[in-house]
């Protein structure tokens, strides 16, 4: 069994005369894949990062490593969507959540300036859900989680729940132009494509972006869900920071994997990930489990 990963960064441009210290990171993918995949997973990635929404990156990494130790196994997290049109009210939703979780007022504000700062960090920040204070060892790049995958059976049985939950509905939009999108998946399709459905060549596209929302879902579920697996972790909260993706989630052992439409605002640039933990955490233990230790994701009792 590989662990496969890619990540890919872009040259800042408003620093452009340092050479070597303005690449800025700009996405990042990895899973835990048998070996005969591993040929066609990195190809994937590097499609992915070729037509990343955050930009055209000037430097793609791919790692491939053998995984030595045998994965341990963790229950996938429920998935549900909530109701919520606006960031006031996803705010609201995860603040409510989240003291219902006892984390305190100050932990919730401290974990909004993280997912709401113009400037992303690569990985999570991590607070502690009483004092509120940040504890990752590097503010700049943050805890990466990593060596994550799914069965074969989970994986199957996640995607029939993802494409029940990706079937984009027509609704007009007129504040973002949009043609056709769910509310309640965030789903977009652009006018442009909408306006020629119909057309030869448009259901491919169509589909493609399908395929690449279930795919977005999918490894935010894995992810979330070794994050829950680990005990001093109480909850978790995502937004992406991609600008054409505006579903985040709160994930808990408590709750499940909640999904949270309109959480930011088409075209925004700001996104993160923030883990609430427990006061009394080692927290050298807790990053060797979430950046090194394999763990693979299963359904409950299978
Ligand atoms: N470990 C820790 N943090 C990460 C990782 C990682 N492996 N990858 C990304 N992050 C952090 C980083 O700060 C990014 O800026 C932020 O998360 C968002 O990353 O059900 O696509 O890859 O529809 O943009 C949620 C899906 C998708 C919700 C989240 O995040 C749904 C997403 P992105
Ligand atoms: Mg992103």
């Amino acid at each position: 069994m590989r662990a496969a990963k890619t990540s890919c960064k872009i040259k800042n441009k408003n620093n452009s005369k340092l050479k070597t210290q303005n690449l800025e990171h700009i996405s990042g993918a990895e899973g835990i894949y048998d070996e005969k995949d591993v040929h066609k997973i990195c190809n994937k990635y590097i499609q992915r990062a070729l037509t990343h929404p955050r930009g055209e990156p000037d430097e793609i990494v791919i790692t491939i490593e053998k995984i030595k130790q045998n994965p341990d196994i963790a229950s996938i997290l429920p998935i549900t969507t909530s109701q919520c049109s606006s960031p006031d009210e996803a705010r609201e939703t995860i603040s409510q959540r989240l003291s219902e979780l006892n984390i305190s007022k100050k932990a919730v504000v401290n974990a909004f300036k993280v997912l709401t700062s113009k400037k992303t960090m690569r990985g999570a920040s991590l607070i502690v859900m009483r004092s509120g204070k940040r504890v990752e060892p590097d503010k700049e790049r943050g805890i990466r989680v990593s060596r994550m995958g799914i069965t074969k059976t989970a994986e199957r049985k996640l995607l029939q729940i993802l494409y029940k939950i990706v079937i984009p509905a027509k609704v007009y939009d007129p504040t973002h132009r949009a043609g056709i999108q769910s509310r309640e998946t965030g789903f977009r399709i652009p006018r442009l494509l909408t306006s020629r459905a119909g057309k030869p060549g448009i259901t491919g596209t169509h589909d493609e972006m399908i395929k690449n929302k279930i795919t977005t879902i999918k490894e935010a579920v894995i992810l979330a869900s070794k994050v829950a697996s680990c005990q001093s972790v109480i909850a978790e909260v995502c937004i992406s920071d991609d600008p054409d993706y505006t579903t985040g989630y709160i994930a808990s052992k408590r709750f499940g994997y909640l999904r949270i439409p309109n959480i930011k605002k088409y075209g925004e640039m700001h996104g993160g990930r923030v883990m609430f933990i427990k006061e009394n955490t080692e927290i050298e233990d807790l990053i060797g489990y979430l950046e090194k230790r394999p763990i693979l994701i299963n359904i409950q009792g299978k």
